[in-house]
């Protein structure tokens, strides 16, 4: 059971190590999100975490929802991934030679998508959706890419673009430092508007907007880099006729619903075969590891079997392949998916319920694992909607939650994650703390 209660200075040792790292890196994080800034405090600091539970500098444990952002969905440091990822490492590190683990992720992966007969491994989702964005307009030979506004397909420059996750959470969409004539071919849509899509190959077909067509549609199938935002009845299976229709790839950006919402991921969940698919977080338990994937007539462009240039140092590391086999082997028992969904479901049910009992309007959105409780009274459906919510009221609920030891992502515009670690014990901890800091917000507003 996490430790709870304030003390004078609950968070110091946090707030030293903060400091220090402030004067040497920028924000004092590796990367943005981490520095709460959306939320009005300063990070907590990790020392260690075992299951569901991460353990900060000055010794609380937290039932934690971020999860690495996805990658841990059996939870931290799981037995098996531990071993086998200490038996590889010590047989090597990194070699920037082949070994046969990844022919055997790379198989696994392909077993469980259709939709994918060859497959790349690269270290990021960045690089990932980056190098499949490459390919696609060498495949179709035209520069144009479609990209739903809130979506986050990392940063990249085209990409980043509108961009949802923690560009949106700093308010920064589209960055400085990019330059006009690099998203000029990066055309904006909202997500689940099959309309807004027409259009835009309708126009961009003739050669008059985009300048010469539209390579693909990139998408992530379930957007969760705006909060979690399923898609639509109908609008994948829309995307995927208009995409033919147009000749244009349709890309899934499956880096965090990959192998996280149902085996494979969200395309075998929907039934709609993308011509290639971007993976990440999962497919690697916890190390750095991404891949893109899809049609081989399409992959066999990819150097050195074609011309399309992509590669990396670490692309296919040992270490990670090892840790993404374990647990995607775990994932192999269906009994782990509904394990997850019992989880999540109980959660669901329990933040609209503790919600209404105080009148405090929520909106809670759930594919499997994946779920954000939406400070808004409506649907968030998009980007728009998304960003009508109520962030005030969502840094106050972080707050409170963090003092109760319930570690969830530091903004409105991320994606809550379970594990199968987070089991009934997690989740009536959780929900008692939820009810809690609910009865909070209610006693000040
Ligand atoms: N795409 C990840 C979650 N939205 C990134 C996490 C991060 O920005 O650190």
């Amino acid at each position: 059971m996490p430790a709870t209660g304030k003390t004078t200075d609950r968070y110091s040792k946090s707030r030293q190590a903060f400091t220090r790292a402030r004067a040497v890196m920028p924000g004092g994080v590796s990367s943005p999100v981490r520095a709460f800034q959306a939320v009005g405090g300063q990070p907590v600091f990790v020392k260690s975490a075992q299951g569901a539970v991460v353990t900060d500098l000055d010794g609380h444990n937290y039932y934690d929802y971020i999860l690495s952002y996805g990658p841990l969905i059996l939870g931290h440091a799981a037995e098996h991934v531990l071993a086998a990822v200490s038996k590889t490492a010590r047989k090597g590190t990194s070699f920037g030679m082949p070994t046969e683990l990844e022919t055997e992720l790379a198989e696994l992966i392909i077993s469980a998508l259709p939709a994918v007969a060859r497959i790349r491994f690269v270290s990021s989702g960045t690089e990932a959706t980056m190098s499949a964005i490459r390919l696609a307009r060498a495949f179709t030979g035209r520069p144009g890419i479609i990209k739903c506004t809130g979506c986050y397909h990392g940063h990249s420059d085209a990409l980043l673009v509108q961009a949802g996750s923690g560009a949106t959470t700093l308010g920064v969409p589209s960055s400085p430092g990019v330059p006009p004539a690099i998203t000029s071919h990066t055309l904006l849509v909202p997500f689940n508007d099959l309309e807004a899509v027409e259009r835009v190959l309708t126009q961009t077909s003739g050669g008059t907007s985009g300048g010469g067509g539209v390579a693909a549609m990139i998408v992530e199938p379930i957007a969760g880099n705006m909060g979690t935002v399923p898609p639509a009845a109908g609008y994948l299976a829309g995307l995927r006729s208009l995409c033919d229709r147009h000749g244009a790839l349709l890309i899934f950006d499956e880096v965090m619903s990959g192998f996280r919402v149902a085996w494979g991921g969200a395309q075998n969940l929907y039934g709609i075969q993308p011509d290639l698919t971007c993976l990440g977080k999962t497919i690697g338990g916890g190390l750095p590891c991404a891949a893109y994937g899809g049609r081989a007539d399409i992959m066999q462009l990819v150097a050195p079997e074609g011309p399309v240039y992509q590669a990396g140092t670490l692309s296919g590391n040992p270490l990670a392949m090892a840790a993404g086999l374990a647990t995607l082997e775990s994932l192999q028992d269906p009994a782990a998916y509904a394990r997850l969904e019992q989880a999540a479901a109980s959660l669901e049910a329990g933040l609209k319920e503790a919600a209404l009992a105080v009148g405090v309007p929520l909106t809670v959105q759930r594919v499997g694992s994946m779920i954000t409780p939406f400070f808004s009274p409506d649907p968030v459906r998009n980007y728009e909607e998304a960003l009508k919510c109520d962030t005030r009221t969502f840094g106050a609920f972080f707050q409170a939650l963090l003092d109760r030891g319930i570690m969830v992502p530091p903004s409105q515009f991320e994606t809550w994650f379970l594990s199968t670690a987070h089991d009934q014990g997690v989740m009536d901890a959780t929900l008692s703390a939820v009810k809690e800091a609910f009865a909070q917000l209610a006693a000040v507003q």
